[in-house]
């Protein structure tokens, strides 16, 4: 596969950018081999720059949950255009988009828009420590929920992926605030609200984790959580961000009927333009600024043309079918993956829950960041070099989830196996 155009711009993008990227995973360091520079993404598929096609299952790390460029997102945003790009004052936009995110998850009664999953997960954190007067929060280990300097402690995706010590920079002092157990460990959560009592703010937690690769709640650790906030007087916040309206329409907490305090979303909601929100209890909400005191502010959030996209991607999910399909093809996209490097007699677990799915090249199962650590890193990157070369894109990380879509067709799901099962044997 000829990839010299995407080798010539990678370089000049070292010279000019760290590492050459925007964002550190899609630098390839885990995986090997240079990364592969988009020209341009449409349904499943992504295009490099020397005009390979790929079938993509990063969709863009999630929000491409209706396919690359929807038509009708496409169309909105166009005549959306033509009204100006970005207001900084009210809109009746974002009126809409709060309206939908509220009627899908009964649990935000009210919400705030910004402009990333960071930003959500930022706000969302002062909020817990506003609202309880507390300081300390709990999160797991593998789990990230972006890189504000709080959230930088044992934390998944790129830190993991890049095999960080978390990450210079973070005062010790930030870092003693946020406490970690392993996921899935409900004992290791009573323990630190009982040796820190009156302290925990709250606890933030993927629902299901898809930054330590994939990586499922055991039956009864989220409802687990839920009563030991409770009984604590702390706060529980989902972070939705990568899990909201792709486990389902209300997201995990739908999935799994356990409603959190604080909810964070980004990715889906944006239909691919930066967004990112954060809601739940009104008498919590009431705290932010200007309502109430604790500040949080944005320049760009409730833009129009990212509450356009929005808007449409979440009516398109809407539309009757649209989970039974994801959870179907996905769900044979898994079966697929784990009969081939079953058949080249490799180890393998893995699972899916709609349209998120996630393996890892060890027996497992795999329940937590440590388990998630024992699997075989280098052949994975090796794996991920050979569906590249047969034209599948992987997220380039064994720490990261998979995303189908509702644009992969039963060819594309065909075509991704035949390539799993020849790679497989190819790294076996
Ligand atoms: P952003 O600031 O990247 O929009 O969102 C941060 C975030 C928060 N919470 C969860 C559960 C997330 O998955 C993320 C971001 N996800 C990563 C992919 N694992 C973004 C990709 C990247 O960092 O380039």
């Amino acid at each position: 596969m000829n990839t010299t155009r995407s080798q010539e711009l990678f370089s000049a993008a070292q010279k000019l950018m760290p590492g050459g990227v925007s964002s550190p995973v899609r630098a390839f360091r885990s995986v090997g081999g240079n990364p592969i520079v988009f020209e341009r993404v449409k349904g499943a598929y992504a295009w490099d720059v020397d005009g390979n096609r790929y079938i993509d299952y990063v969709g863009s790390w999630g929000p491409a949950i209706c396919g690359h460029s929807h038509p009708e997102v496409i169309s909105a945003l166009h005549e959306a255009l033509d009204r100006g790009t970005s207001f900084g004052a009210p809109c009746e936009l974002e009126n809409r988009l709060a309206e939908l995110v509220i009627e899908a998850v009964p649990s935000v009664q009210m919400v705030r828009f910004v402009n990333s999953g960071t930003e959500a997960c930022m706000s969302v954190l002062r909020l817990m420590r506003a609202f309880t007067k507390r300081e300390k929060i709990i999160k797991f280990e593998g789990c990230y929920h972006g890189h504000a300097d709080m959230f930088l402690v044992k934390a998944g995706s790129g830190v993991a992926t890049l095999g960080l010590p978390d990450s210079p920079g973070v005062p010790r002092s930030t870092a003693a605030a946020t406490l970690t157990a392993p996921y899935n460990d409900l004992e290791a959560v009573k323990r630190l609200f009982a040796e820190n009592p009156g302290e925990i703010a709250g606890v933030i937690l993927e629902p299901v984790v898809g930054n330590a690769g994939f990586i499922t709640p055991v039956p009864g650790f989220l409802e687990g959580i839920r009563e030991v906030t409770k009984e604590h007087g702390a706060l529980l916040v989902f972070d939705e961000v990568m899990t909201g309206f792709r486990i389902s329409y209300g997201g995990a907490q739908a999935k799994f009927g356990v409603t959190p305090d604080l909810t964070t979303m980004g990715k889906v909601i944006g239909g691919g333009l930066p967004v990112g929100a954060y809601g739940g209890r009104a008498d919590i909400m009431a705290m932010v600024a200007p309502a109430g005191p604790m500040y949080q502010a944005g320049t760009l959030s409730g833009n129009p043309l990212a509450m356009t996209a929005g808007i449409k991607t979440l009516e398109l999910l809407q539309r009757p079918g649209t989970y039974e399909r994801l959870e179907a093809i996905t769900k044979r996209l898994v079966a697929g993956i784990l009969e081939t490097a079953r058949g080249a007699g490799l180890p393998i677990c893995g699972g899916s829950i709609s349209a998120m799915f996630g393996f890892f090249l060890c027996e497992g199962p795999v329940h937590n960041f440590e388990e998630a650590k024992a699997a075989d890193a280098a052949r994975f990157g090796k794996l991920h070099r050979a569906m590249l070369e047969r034209g599948v894109y992987l997220a380039p990380s064994a720490f990261e989830a998979g995303f189908t879509s509702l644009a992969h067709s039963d060819q594309d799901i065909d075509a991704t196996i035949a390539a799993f099962r020849e790679s497989f044997a190819a790294v076996a």
